[in-house]
């Protein structure tokens, strides 16, 4: 029988997760853990990039596992772990470092954002971020690697020095492939469709979180920005109508149909009509996740049992890893 395939992703406890998190990786997630062996962490070696409350840090880091928990991840039949709790990663994450180079990572579009939305703390860890990144994945030895649309060049880059490290000691890591999907790769904010909708941009009224309140989802949705064209009409034009594209990619997340019937419910009716509707298909989608996260995030005892096993089940894939890496560089074993 064949082995199953690897599949590994992590999202950073670096503010609450979005709509943007959910349909762009998220929601995709659960639906691989039957076929594929994987592991999905919460990045928190990463979110300190940006200089974090560590109170805050603290309690999103354990909501985000909880809310993973919720969207269907069940931890007895993928790995669950917080990135901090298994140090390989900050170990290979440094000797990755010696095979990235500088010019590439200069190149780095995440990077060149966070510098200038963080222009007092462009630290050291922002800039060297992408090769803790590729640490994380090769850890693994992964197939596959489900993230959105902006994750695509640090994949790229992990991919470059496998290559590069491969090229010098061999066959040490797997090649991983991006996983990127075709609906929903890039939900963009719902006050500023040029923007990608994201979980720490503090300035951003165009976010909905997973665990916001009706109210308030519909309330956000009710004032998404739509276009200015006097057509006023619903159709899938990214180029022209962007808001209105934005908003037809959530609704066809949330509903499963298609652009095509979208226009036909909509033709006719207008964005008056459109855009409760889609809040509220936003609201029927999150219910029972936020009714779950609720629930597990009680349960302290459990969400403790789950990290501690991902953690321990994790440490053992990826110490098999770090200890080629370490005799192919030429460390003495300990
Ligand atoms: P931050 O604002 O702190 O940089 P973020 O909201 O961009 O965070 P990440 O932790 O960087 O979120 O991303 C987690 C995962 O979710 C990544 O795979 C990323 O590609 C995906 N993702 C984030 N925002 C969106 C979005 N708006 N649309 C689709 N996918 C998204
Ligand atoms: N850089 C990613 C989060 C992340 C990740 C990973 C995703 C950290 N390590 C490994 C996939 C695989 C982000 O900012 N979204």
């Amino acid at each position: 029988m064949d082995e199953k395939k690897t599949m590994l992703s992590g999202i950073k406890p670096s503010g609450d997760l979005t709509l943007g998190s959910y349909l762009g990786p998220l929601h995709h997630w659960p639906k691989m853990i039957e076929e594929y062996d994987c592991y999905y962490f919460m990045a928190d070696l990463h979110a300190i990039t940006v200089r974090q409350n560590p109170a805050d840090l603290r309690r999103r880091t354990l909501e985000q596992l909880a809310q993973y928990i919720a969207c269907g991840l069940d931890p007895e039949k993928c790995t669950l772990f917080i990135q901090s709790h298994v140090h390989q990663h900050a170990e290979l994450g440094w000797v990755l470092n010696c095979y990235a180079m500088f010019g590439e990572l200069s190149r780095m579009t995440q990077f060149k954002d966070k510098s200038a939305r963080n222009a007092d703390n462009i630290n050291g860890g922002l800039f060297t971020y992408p090769c803790l990144m590729a640490a994380d994945i090769l850890l693994y030895q992964p197939d596959f690697i489900p993230v959105g649309d902006d994750q695509r060049q640090h994949v790229e880059l992990a991919r470059n020095i496998v290559q590069r490290f491969n090229g010098v000691y061999g066959d040490v890591f797997k090649m991983p492939e991006p996983y990127i999907p075709k609906v929903g790769a890039r939900i963009m904010s719902l006050t500023n469709p040029a923007a990608k909708m994201s979980k720490s941009d503090n300035g951003d009224t165009g976010r909905v979180t997973l665990m916001d309140d009706p109210n308030v989802i519909m309330k956000q949705f009710k004032r998404a920005i739509t276009d200015s064209d006097t057509e006023r009409c619903v159709r899938y034009d990214p180029e022209n109508k962007p808001g209105v594209a934005n908003l037809m990619t959530i609704y066809s997340s949330a509903t499963g149909r298609s652009f095509a019937e979208i226009e036909r419910e909509f033709d006719g009716l207008g964005y008056g009509k459109f855009k409760p509707a889609v809040g509220e298909a936003v609201v029927e989608m999150l219910r029972p996740i936020q009714e779950e996260a609720r629930r597990i995030m009680a349960d302290k005892a459990y969400l403790e049992g789950v990290y501690r096993a991902g953690a321990e089940k994790a440490s053992r894939t990826a110490e098999k890893t770090l200890r080629k890496v370490y005799k192919k560089v030429g460390f003495v074993a300990r």
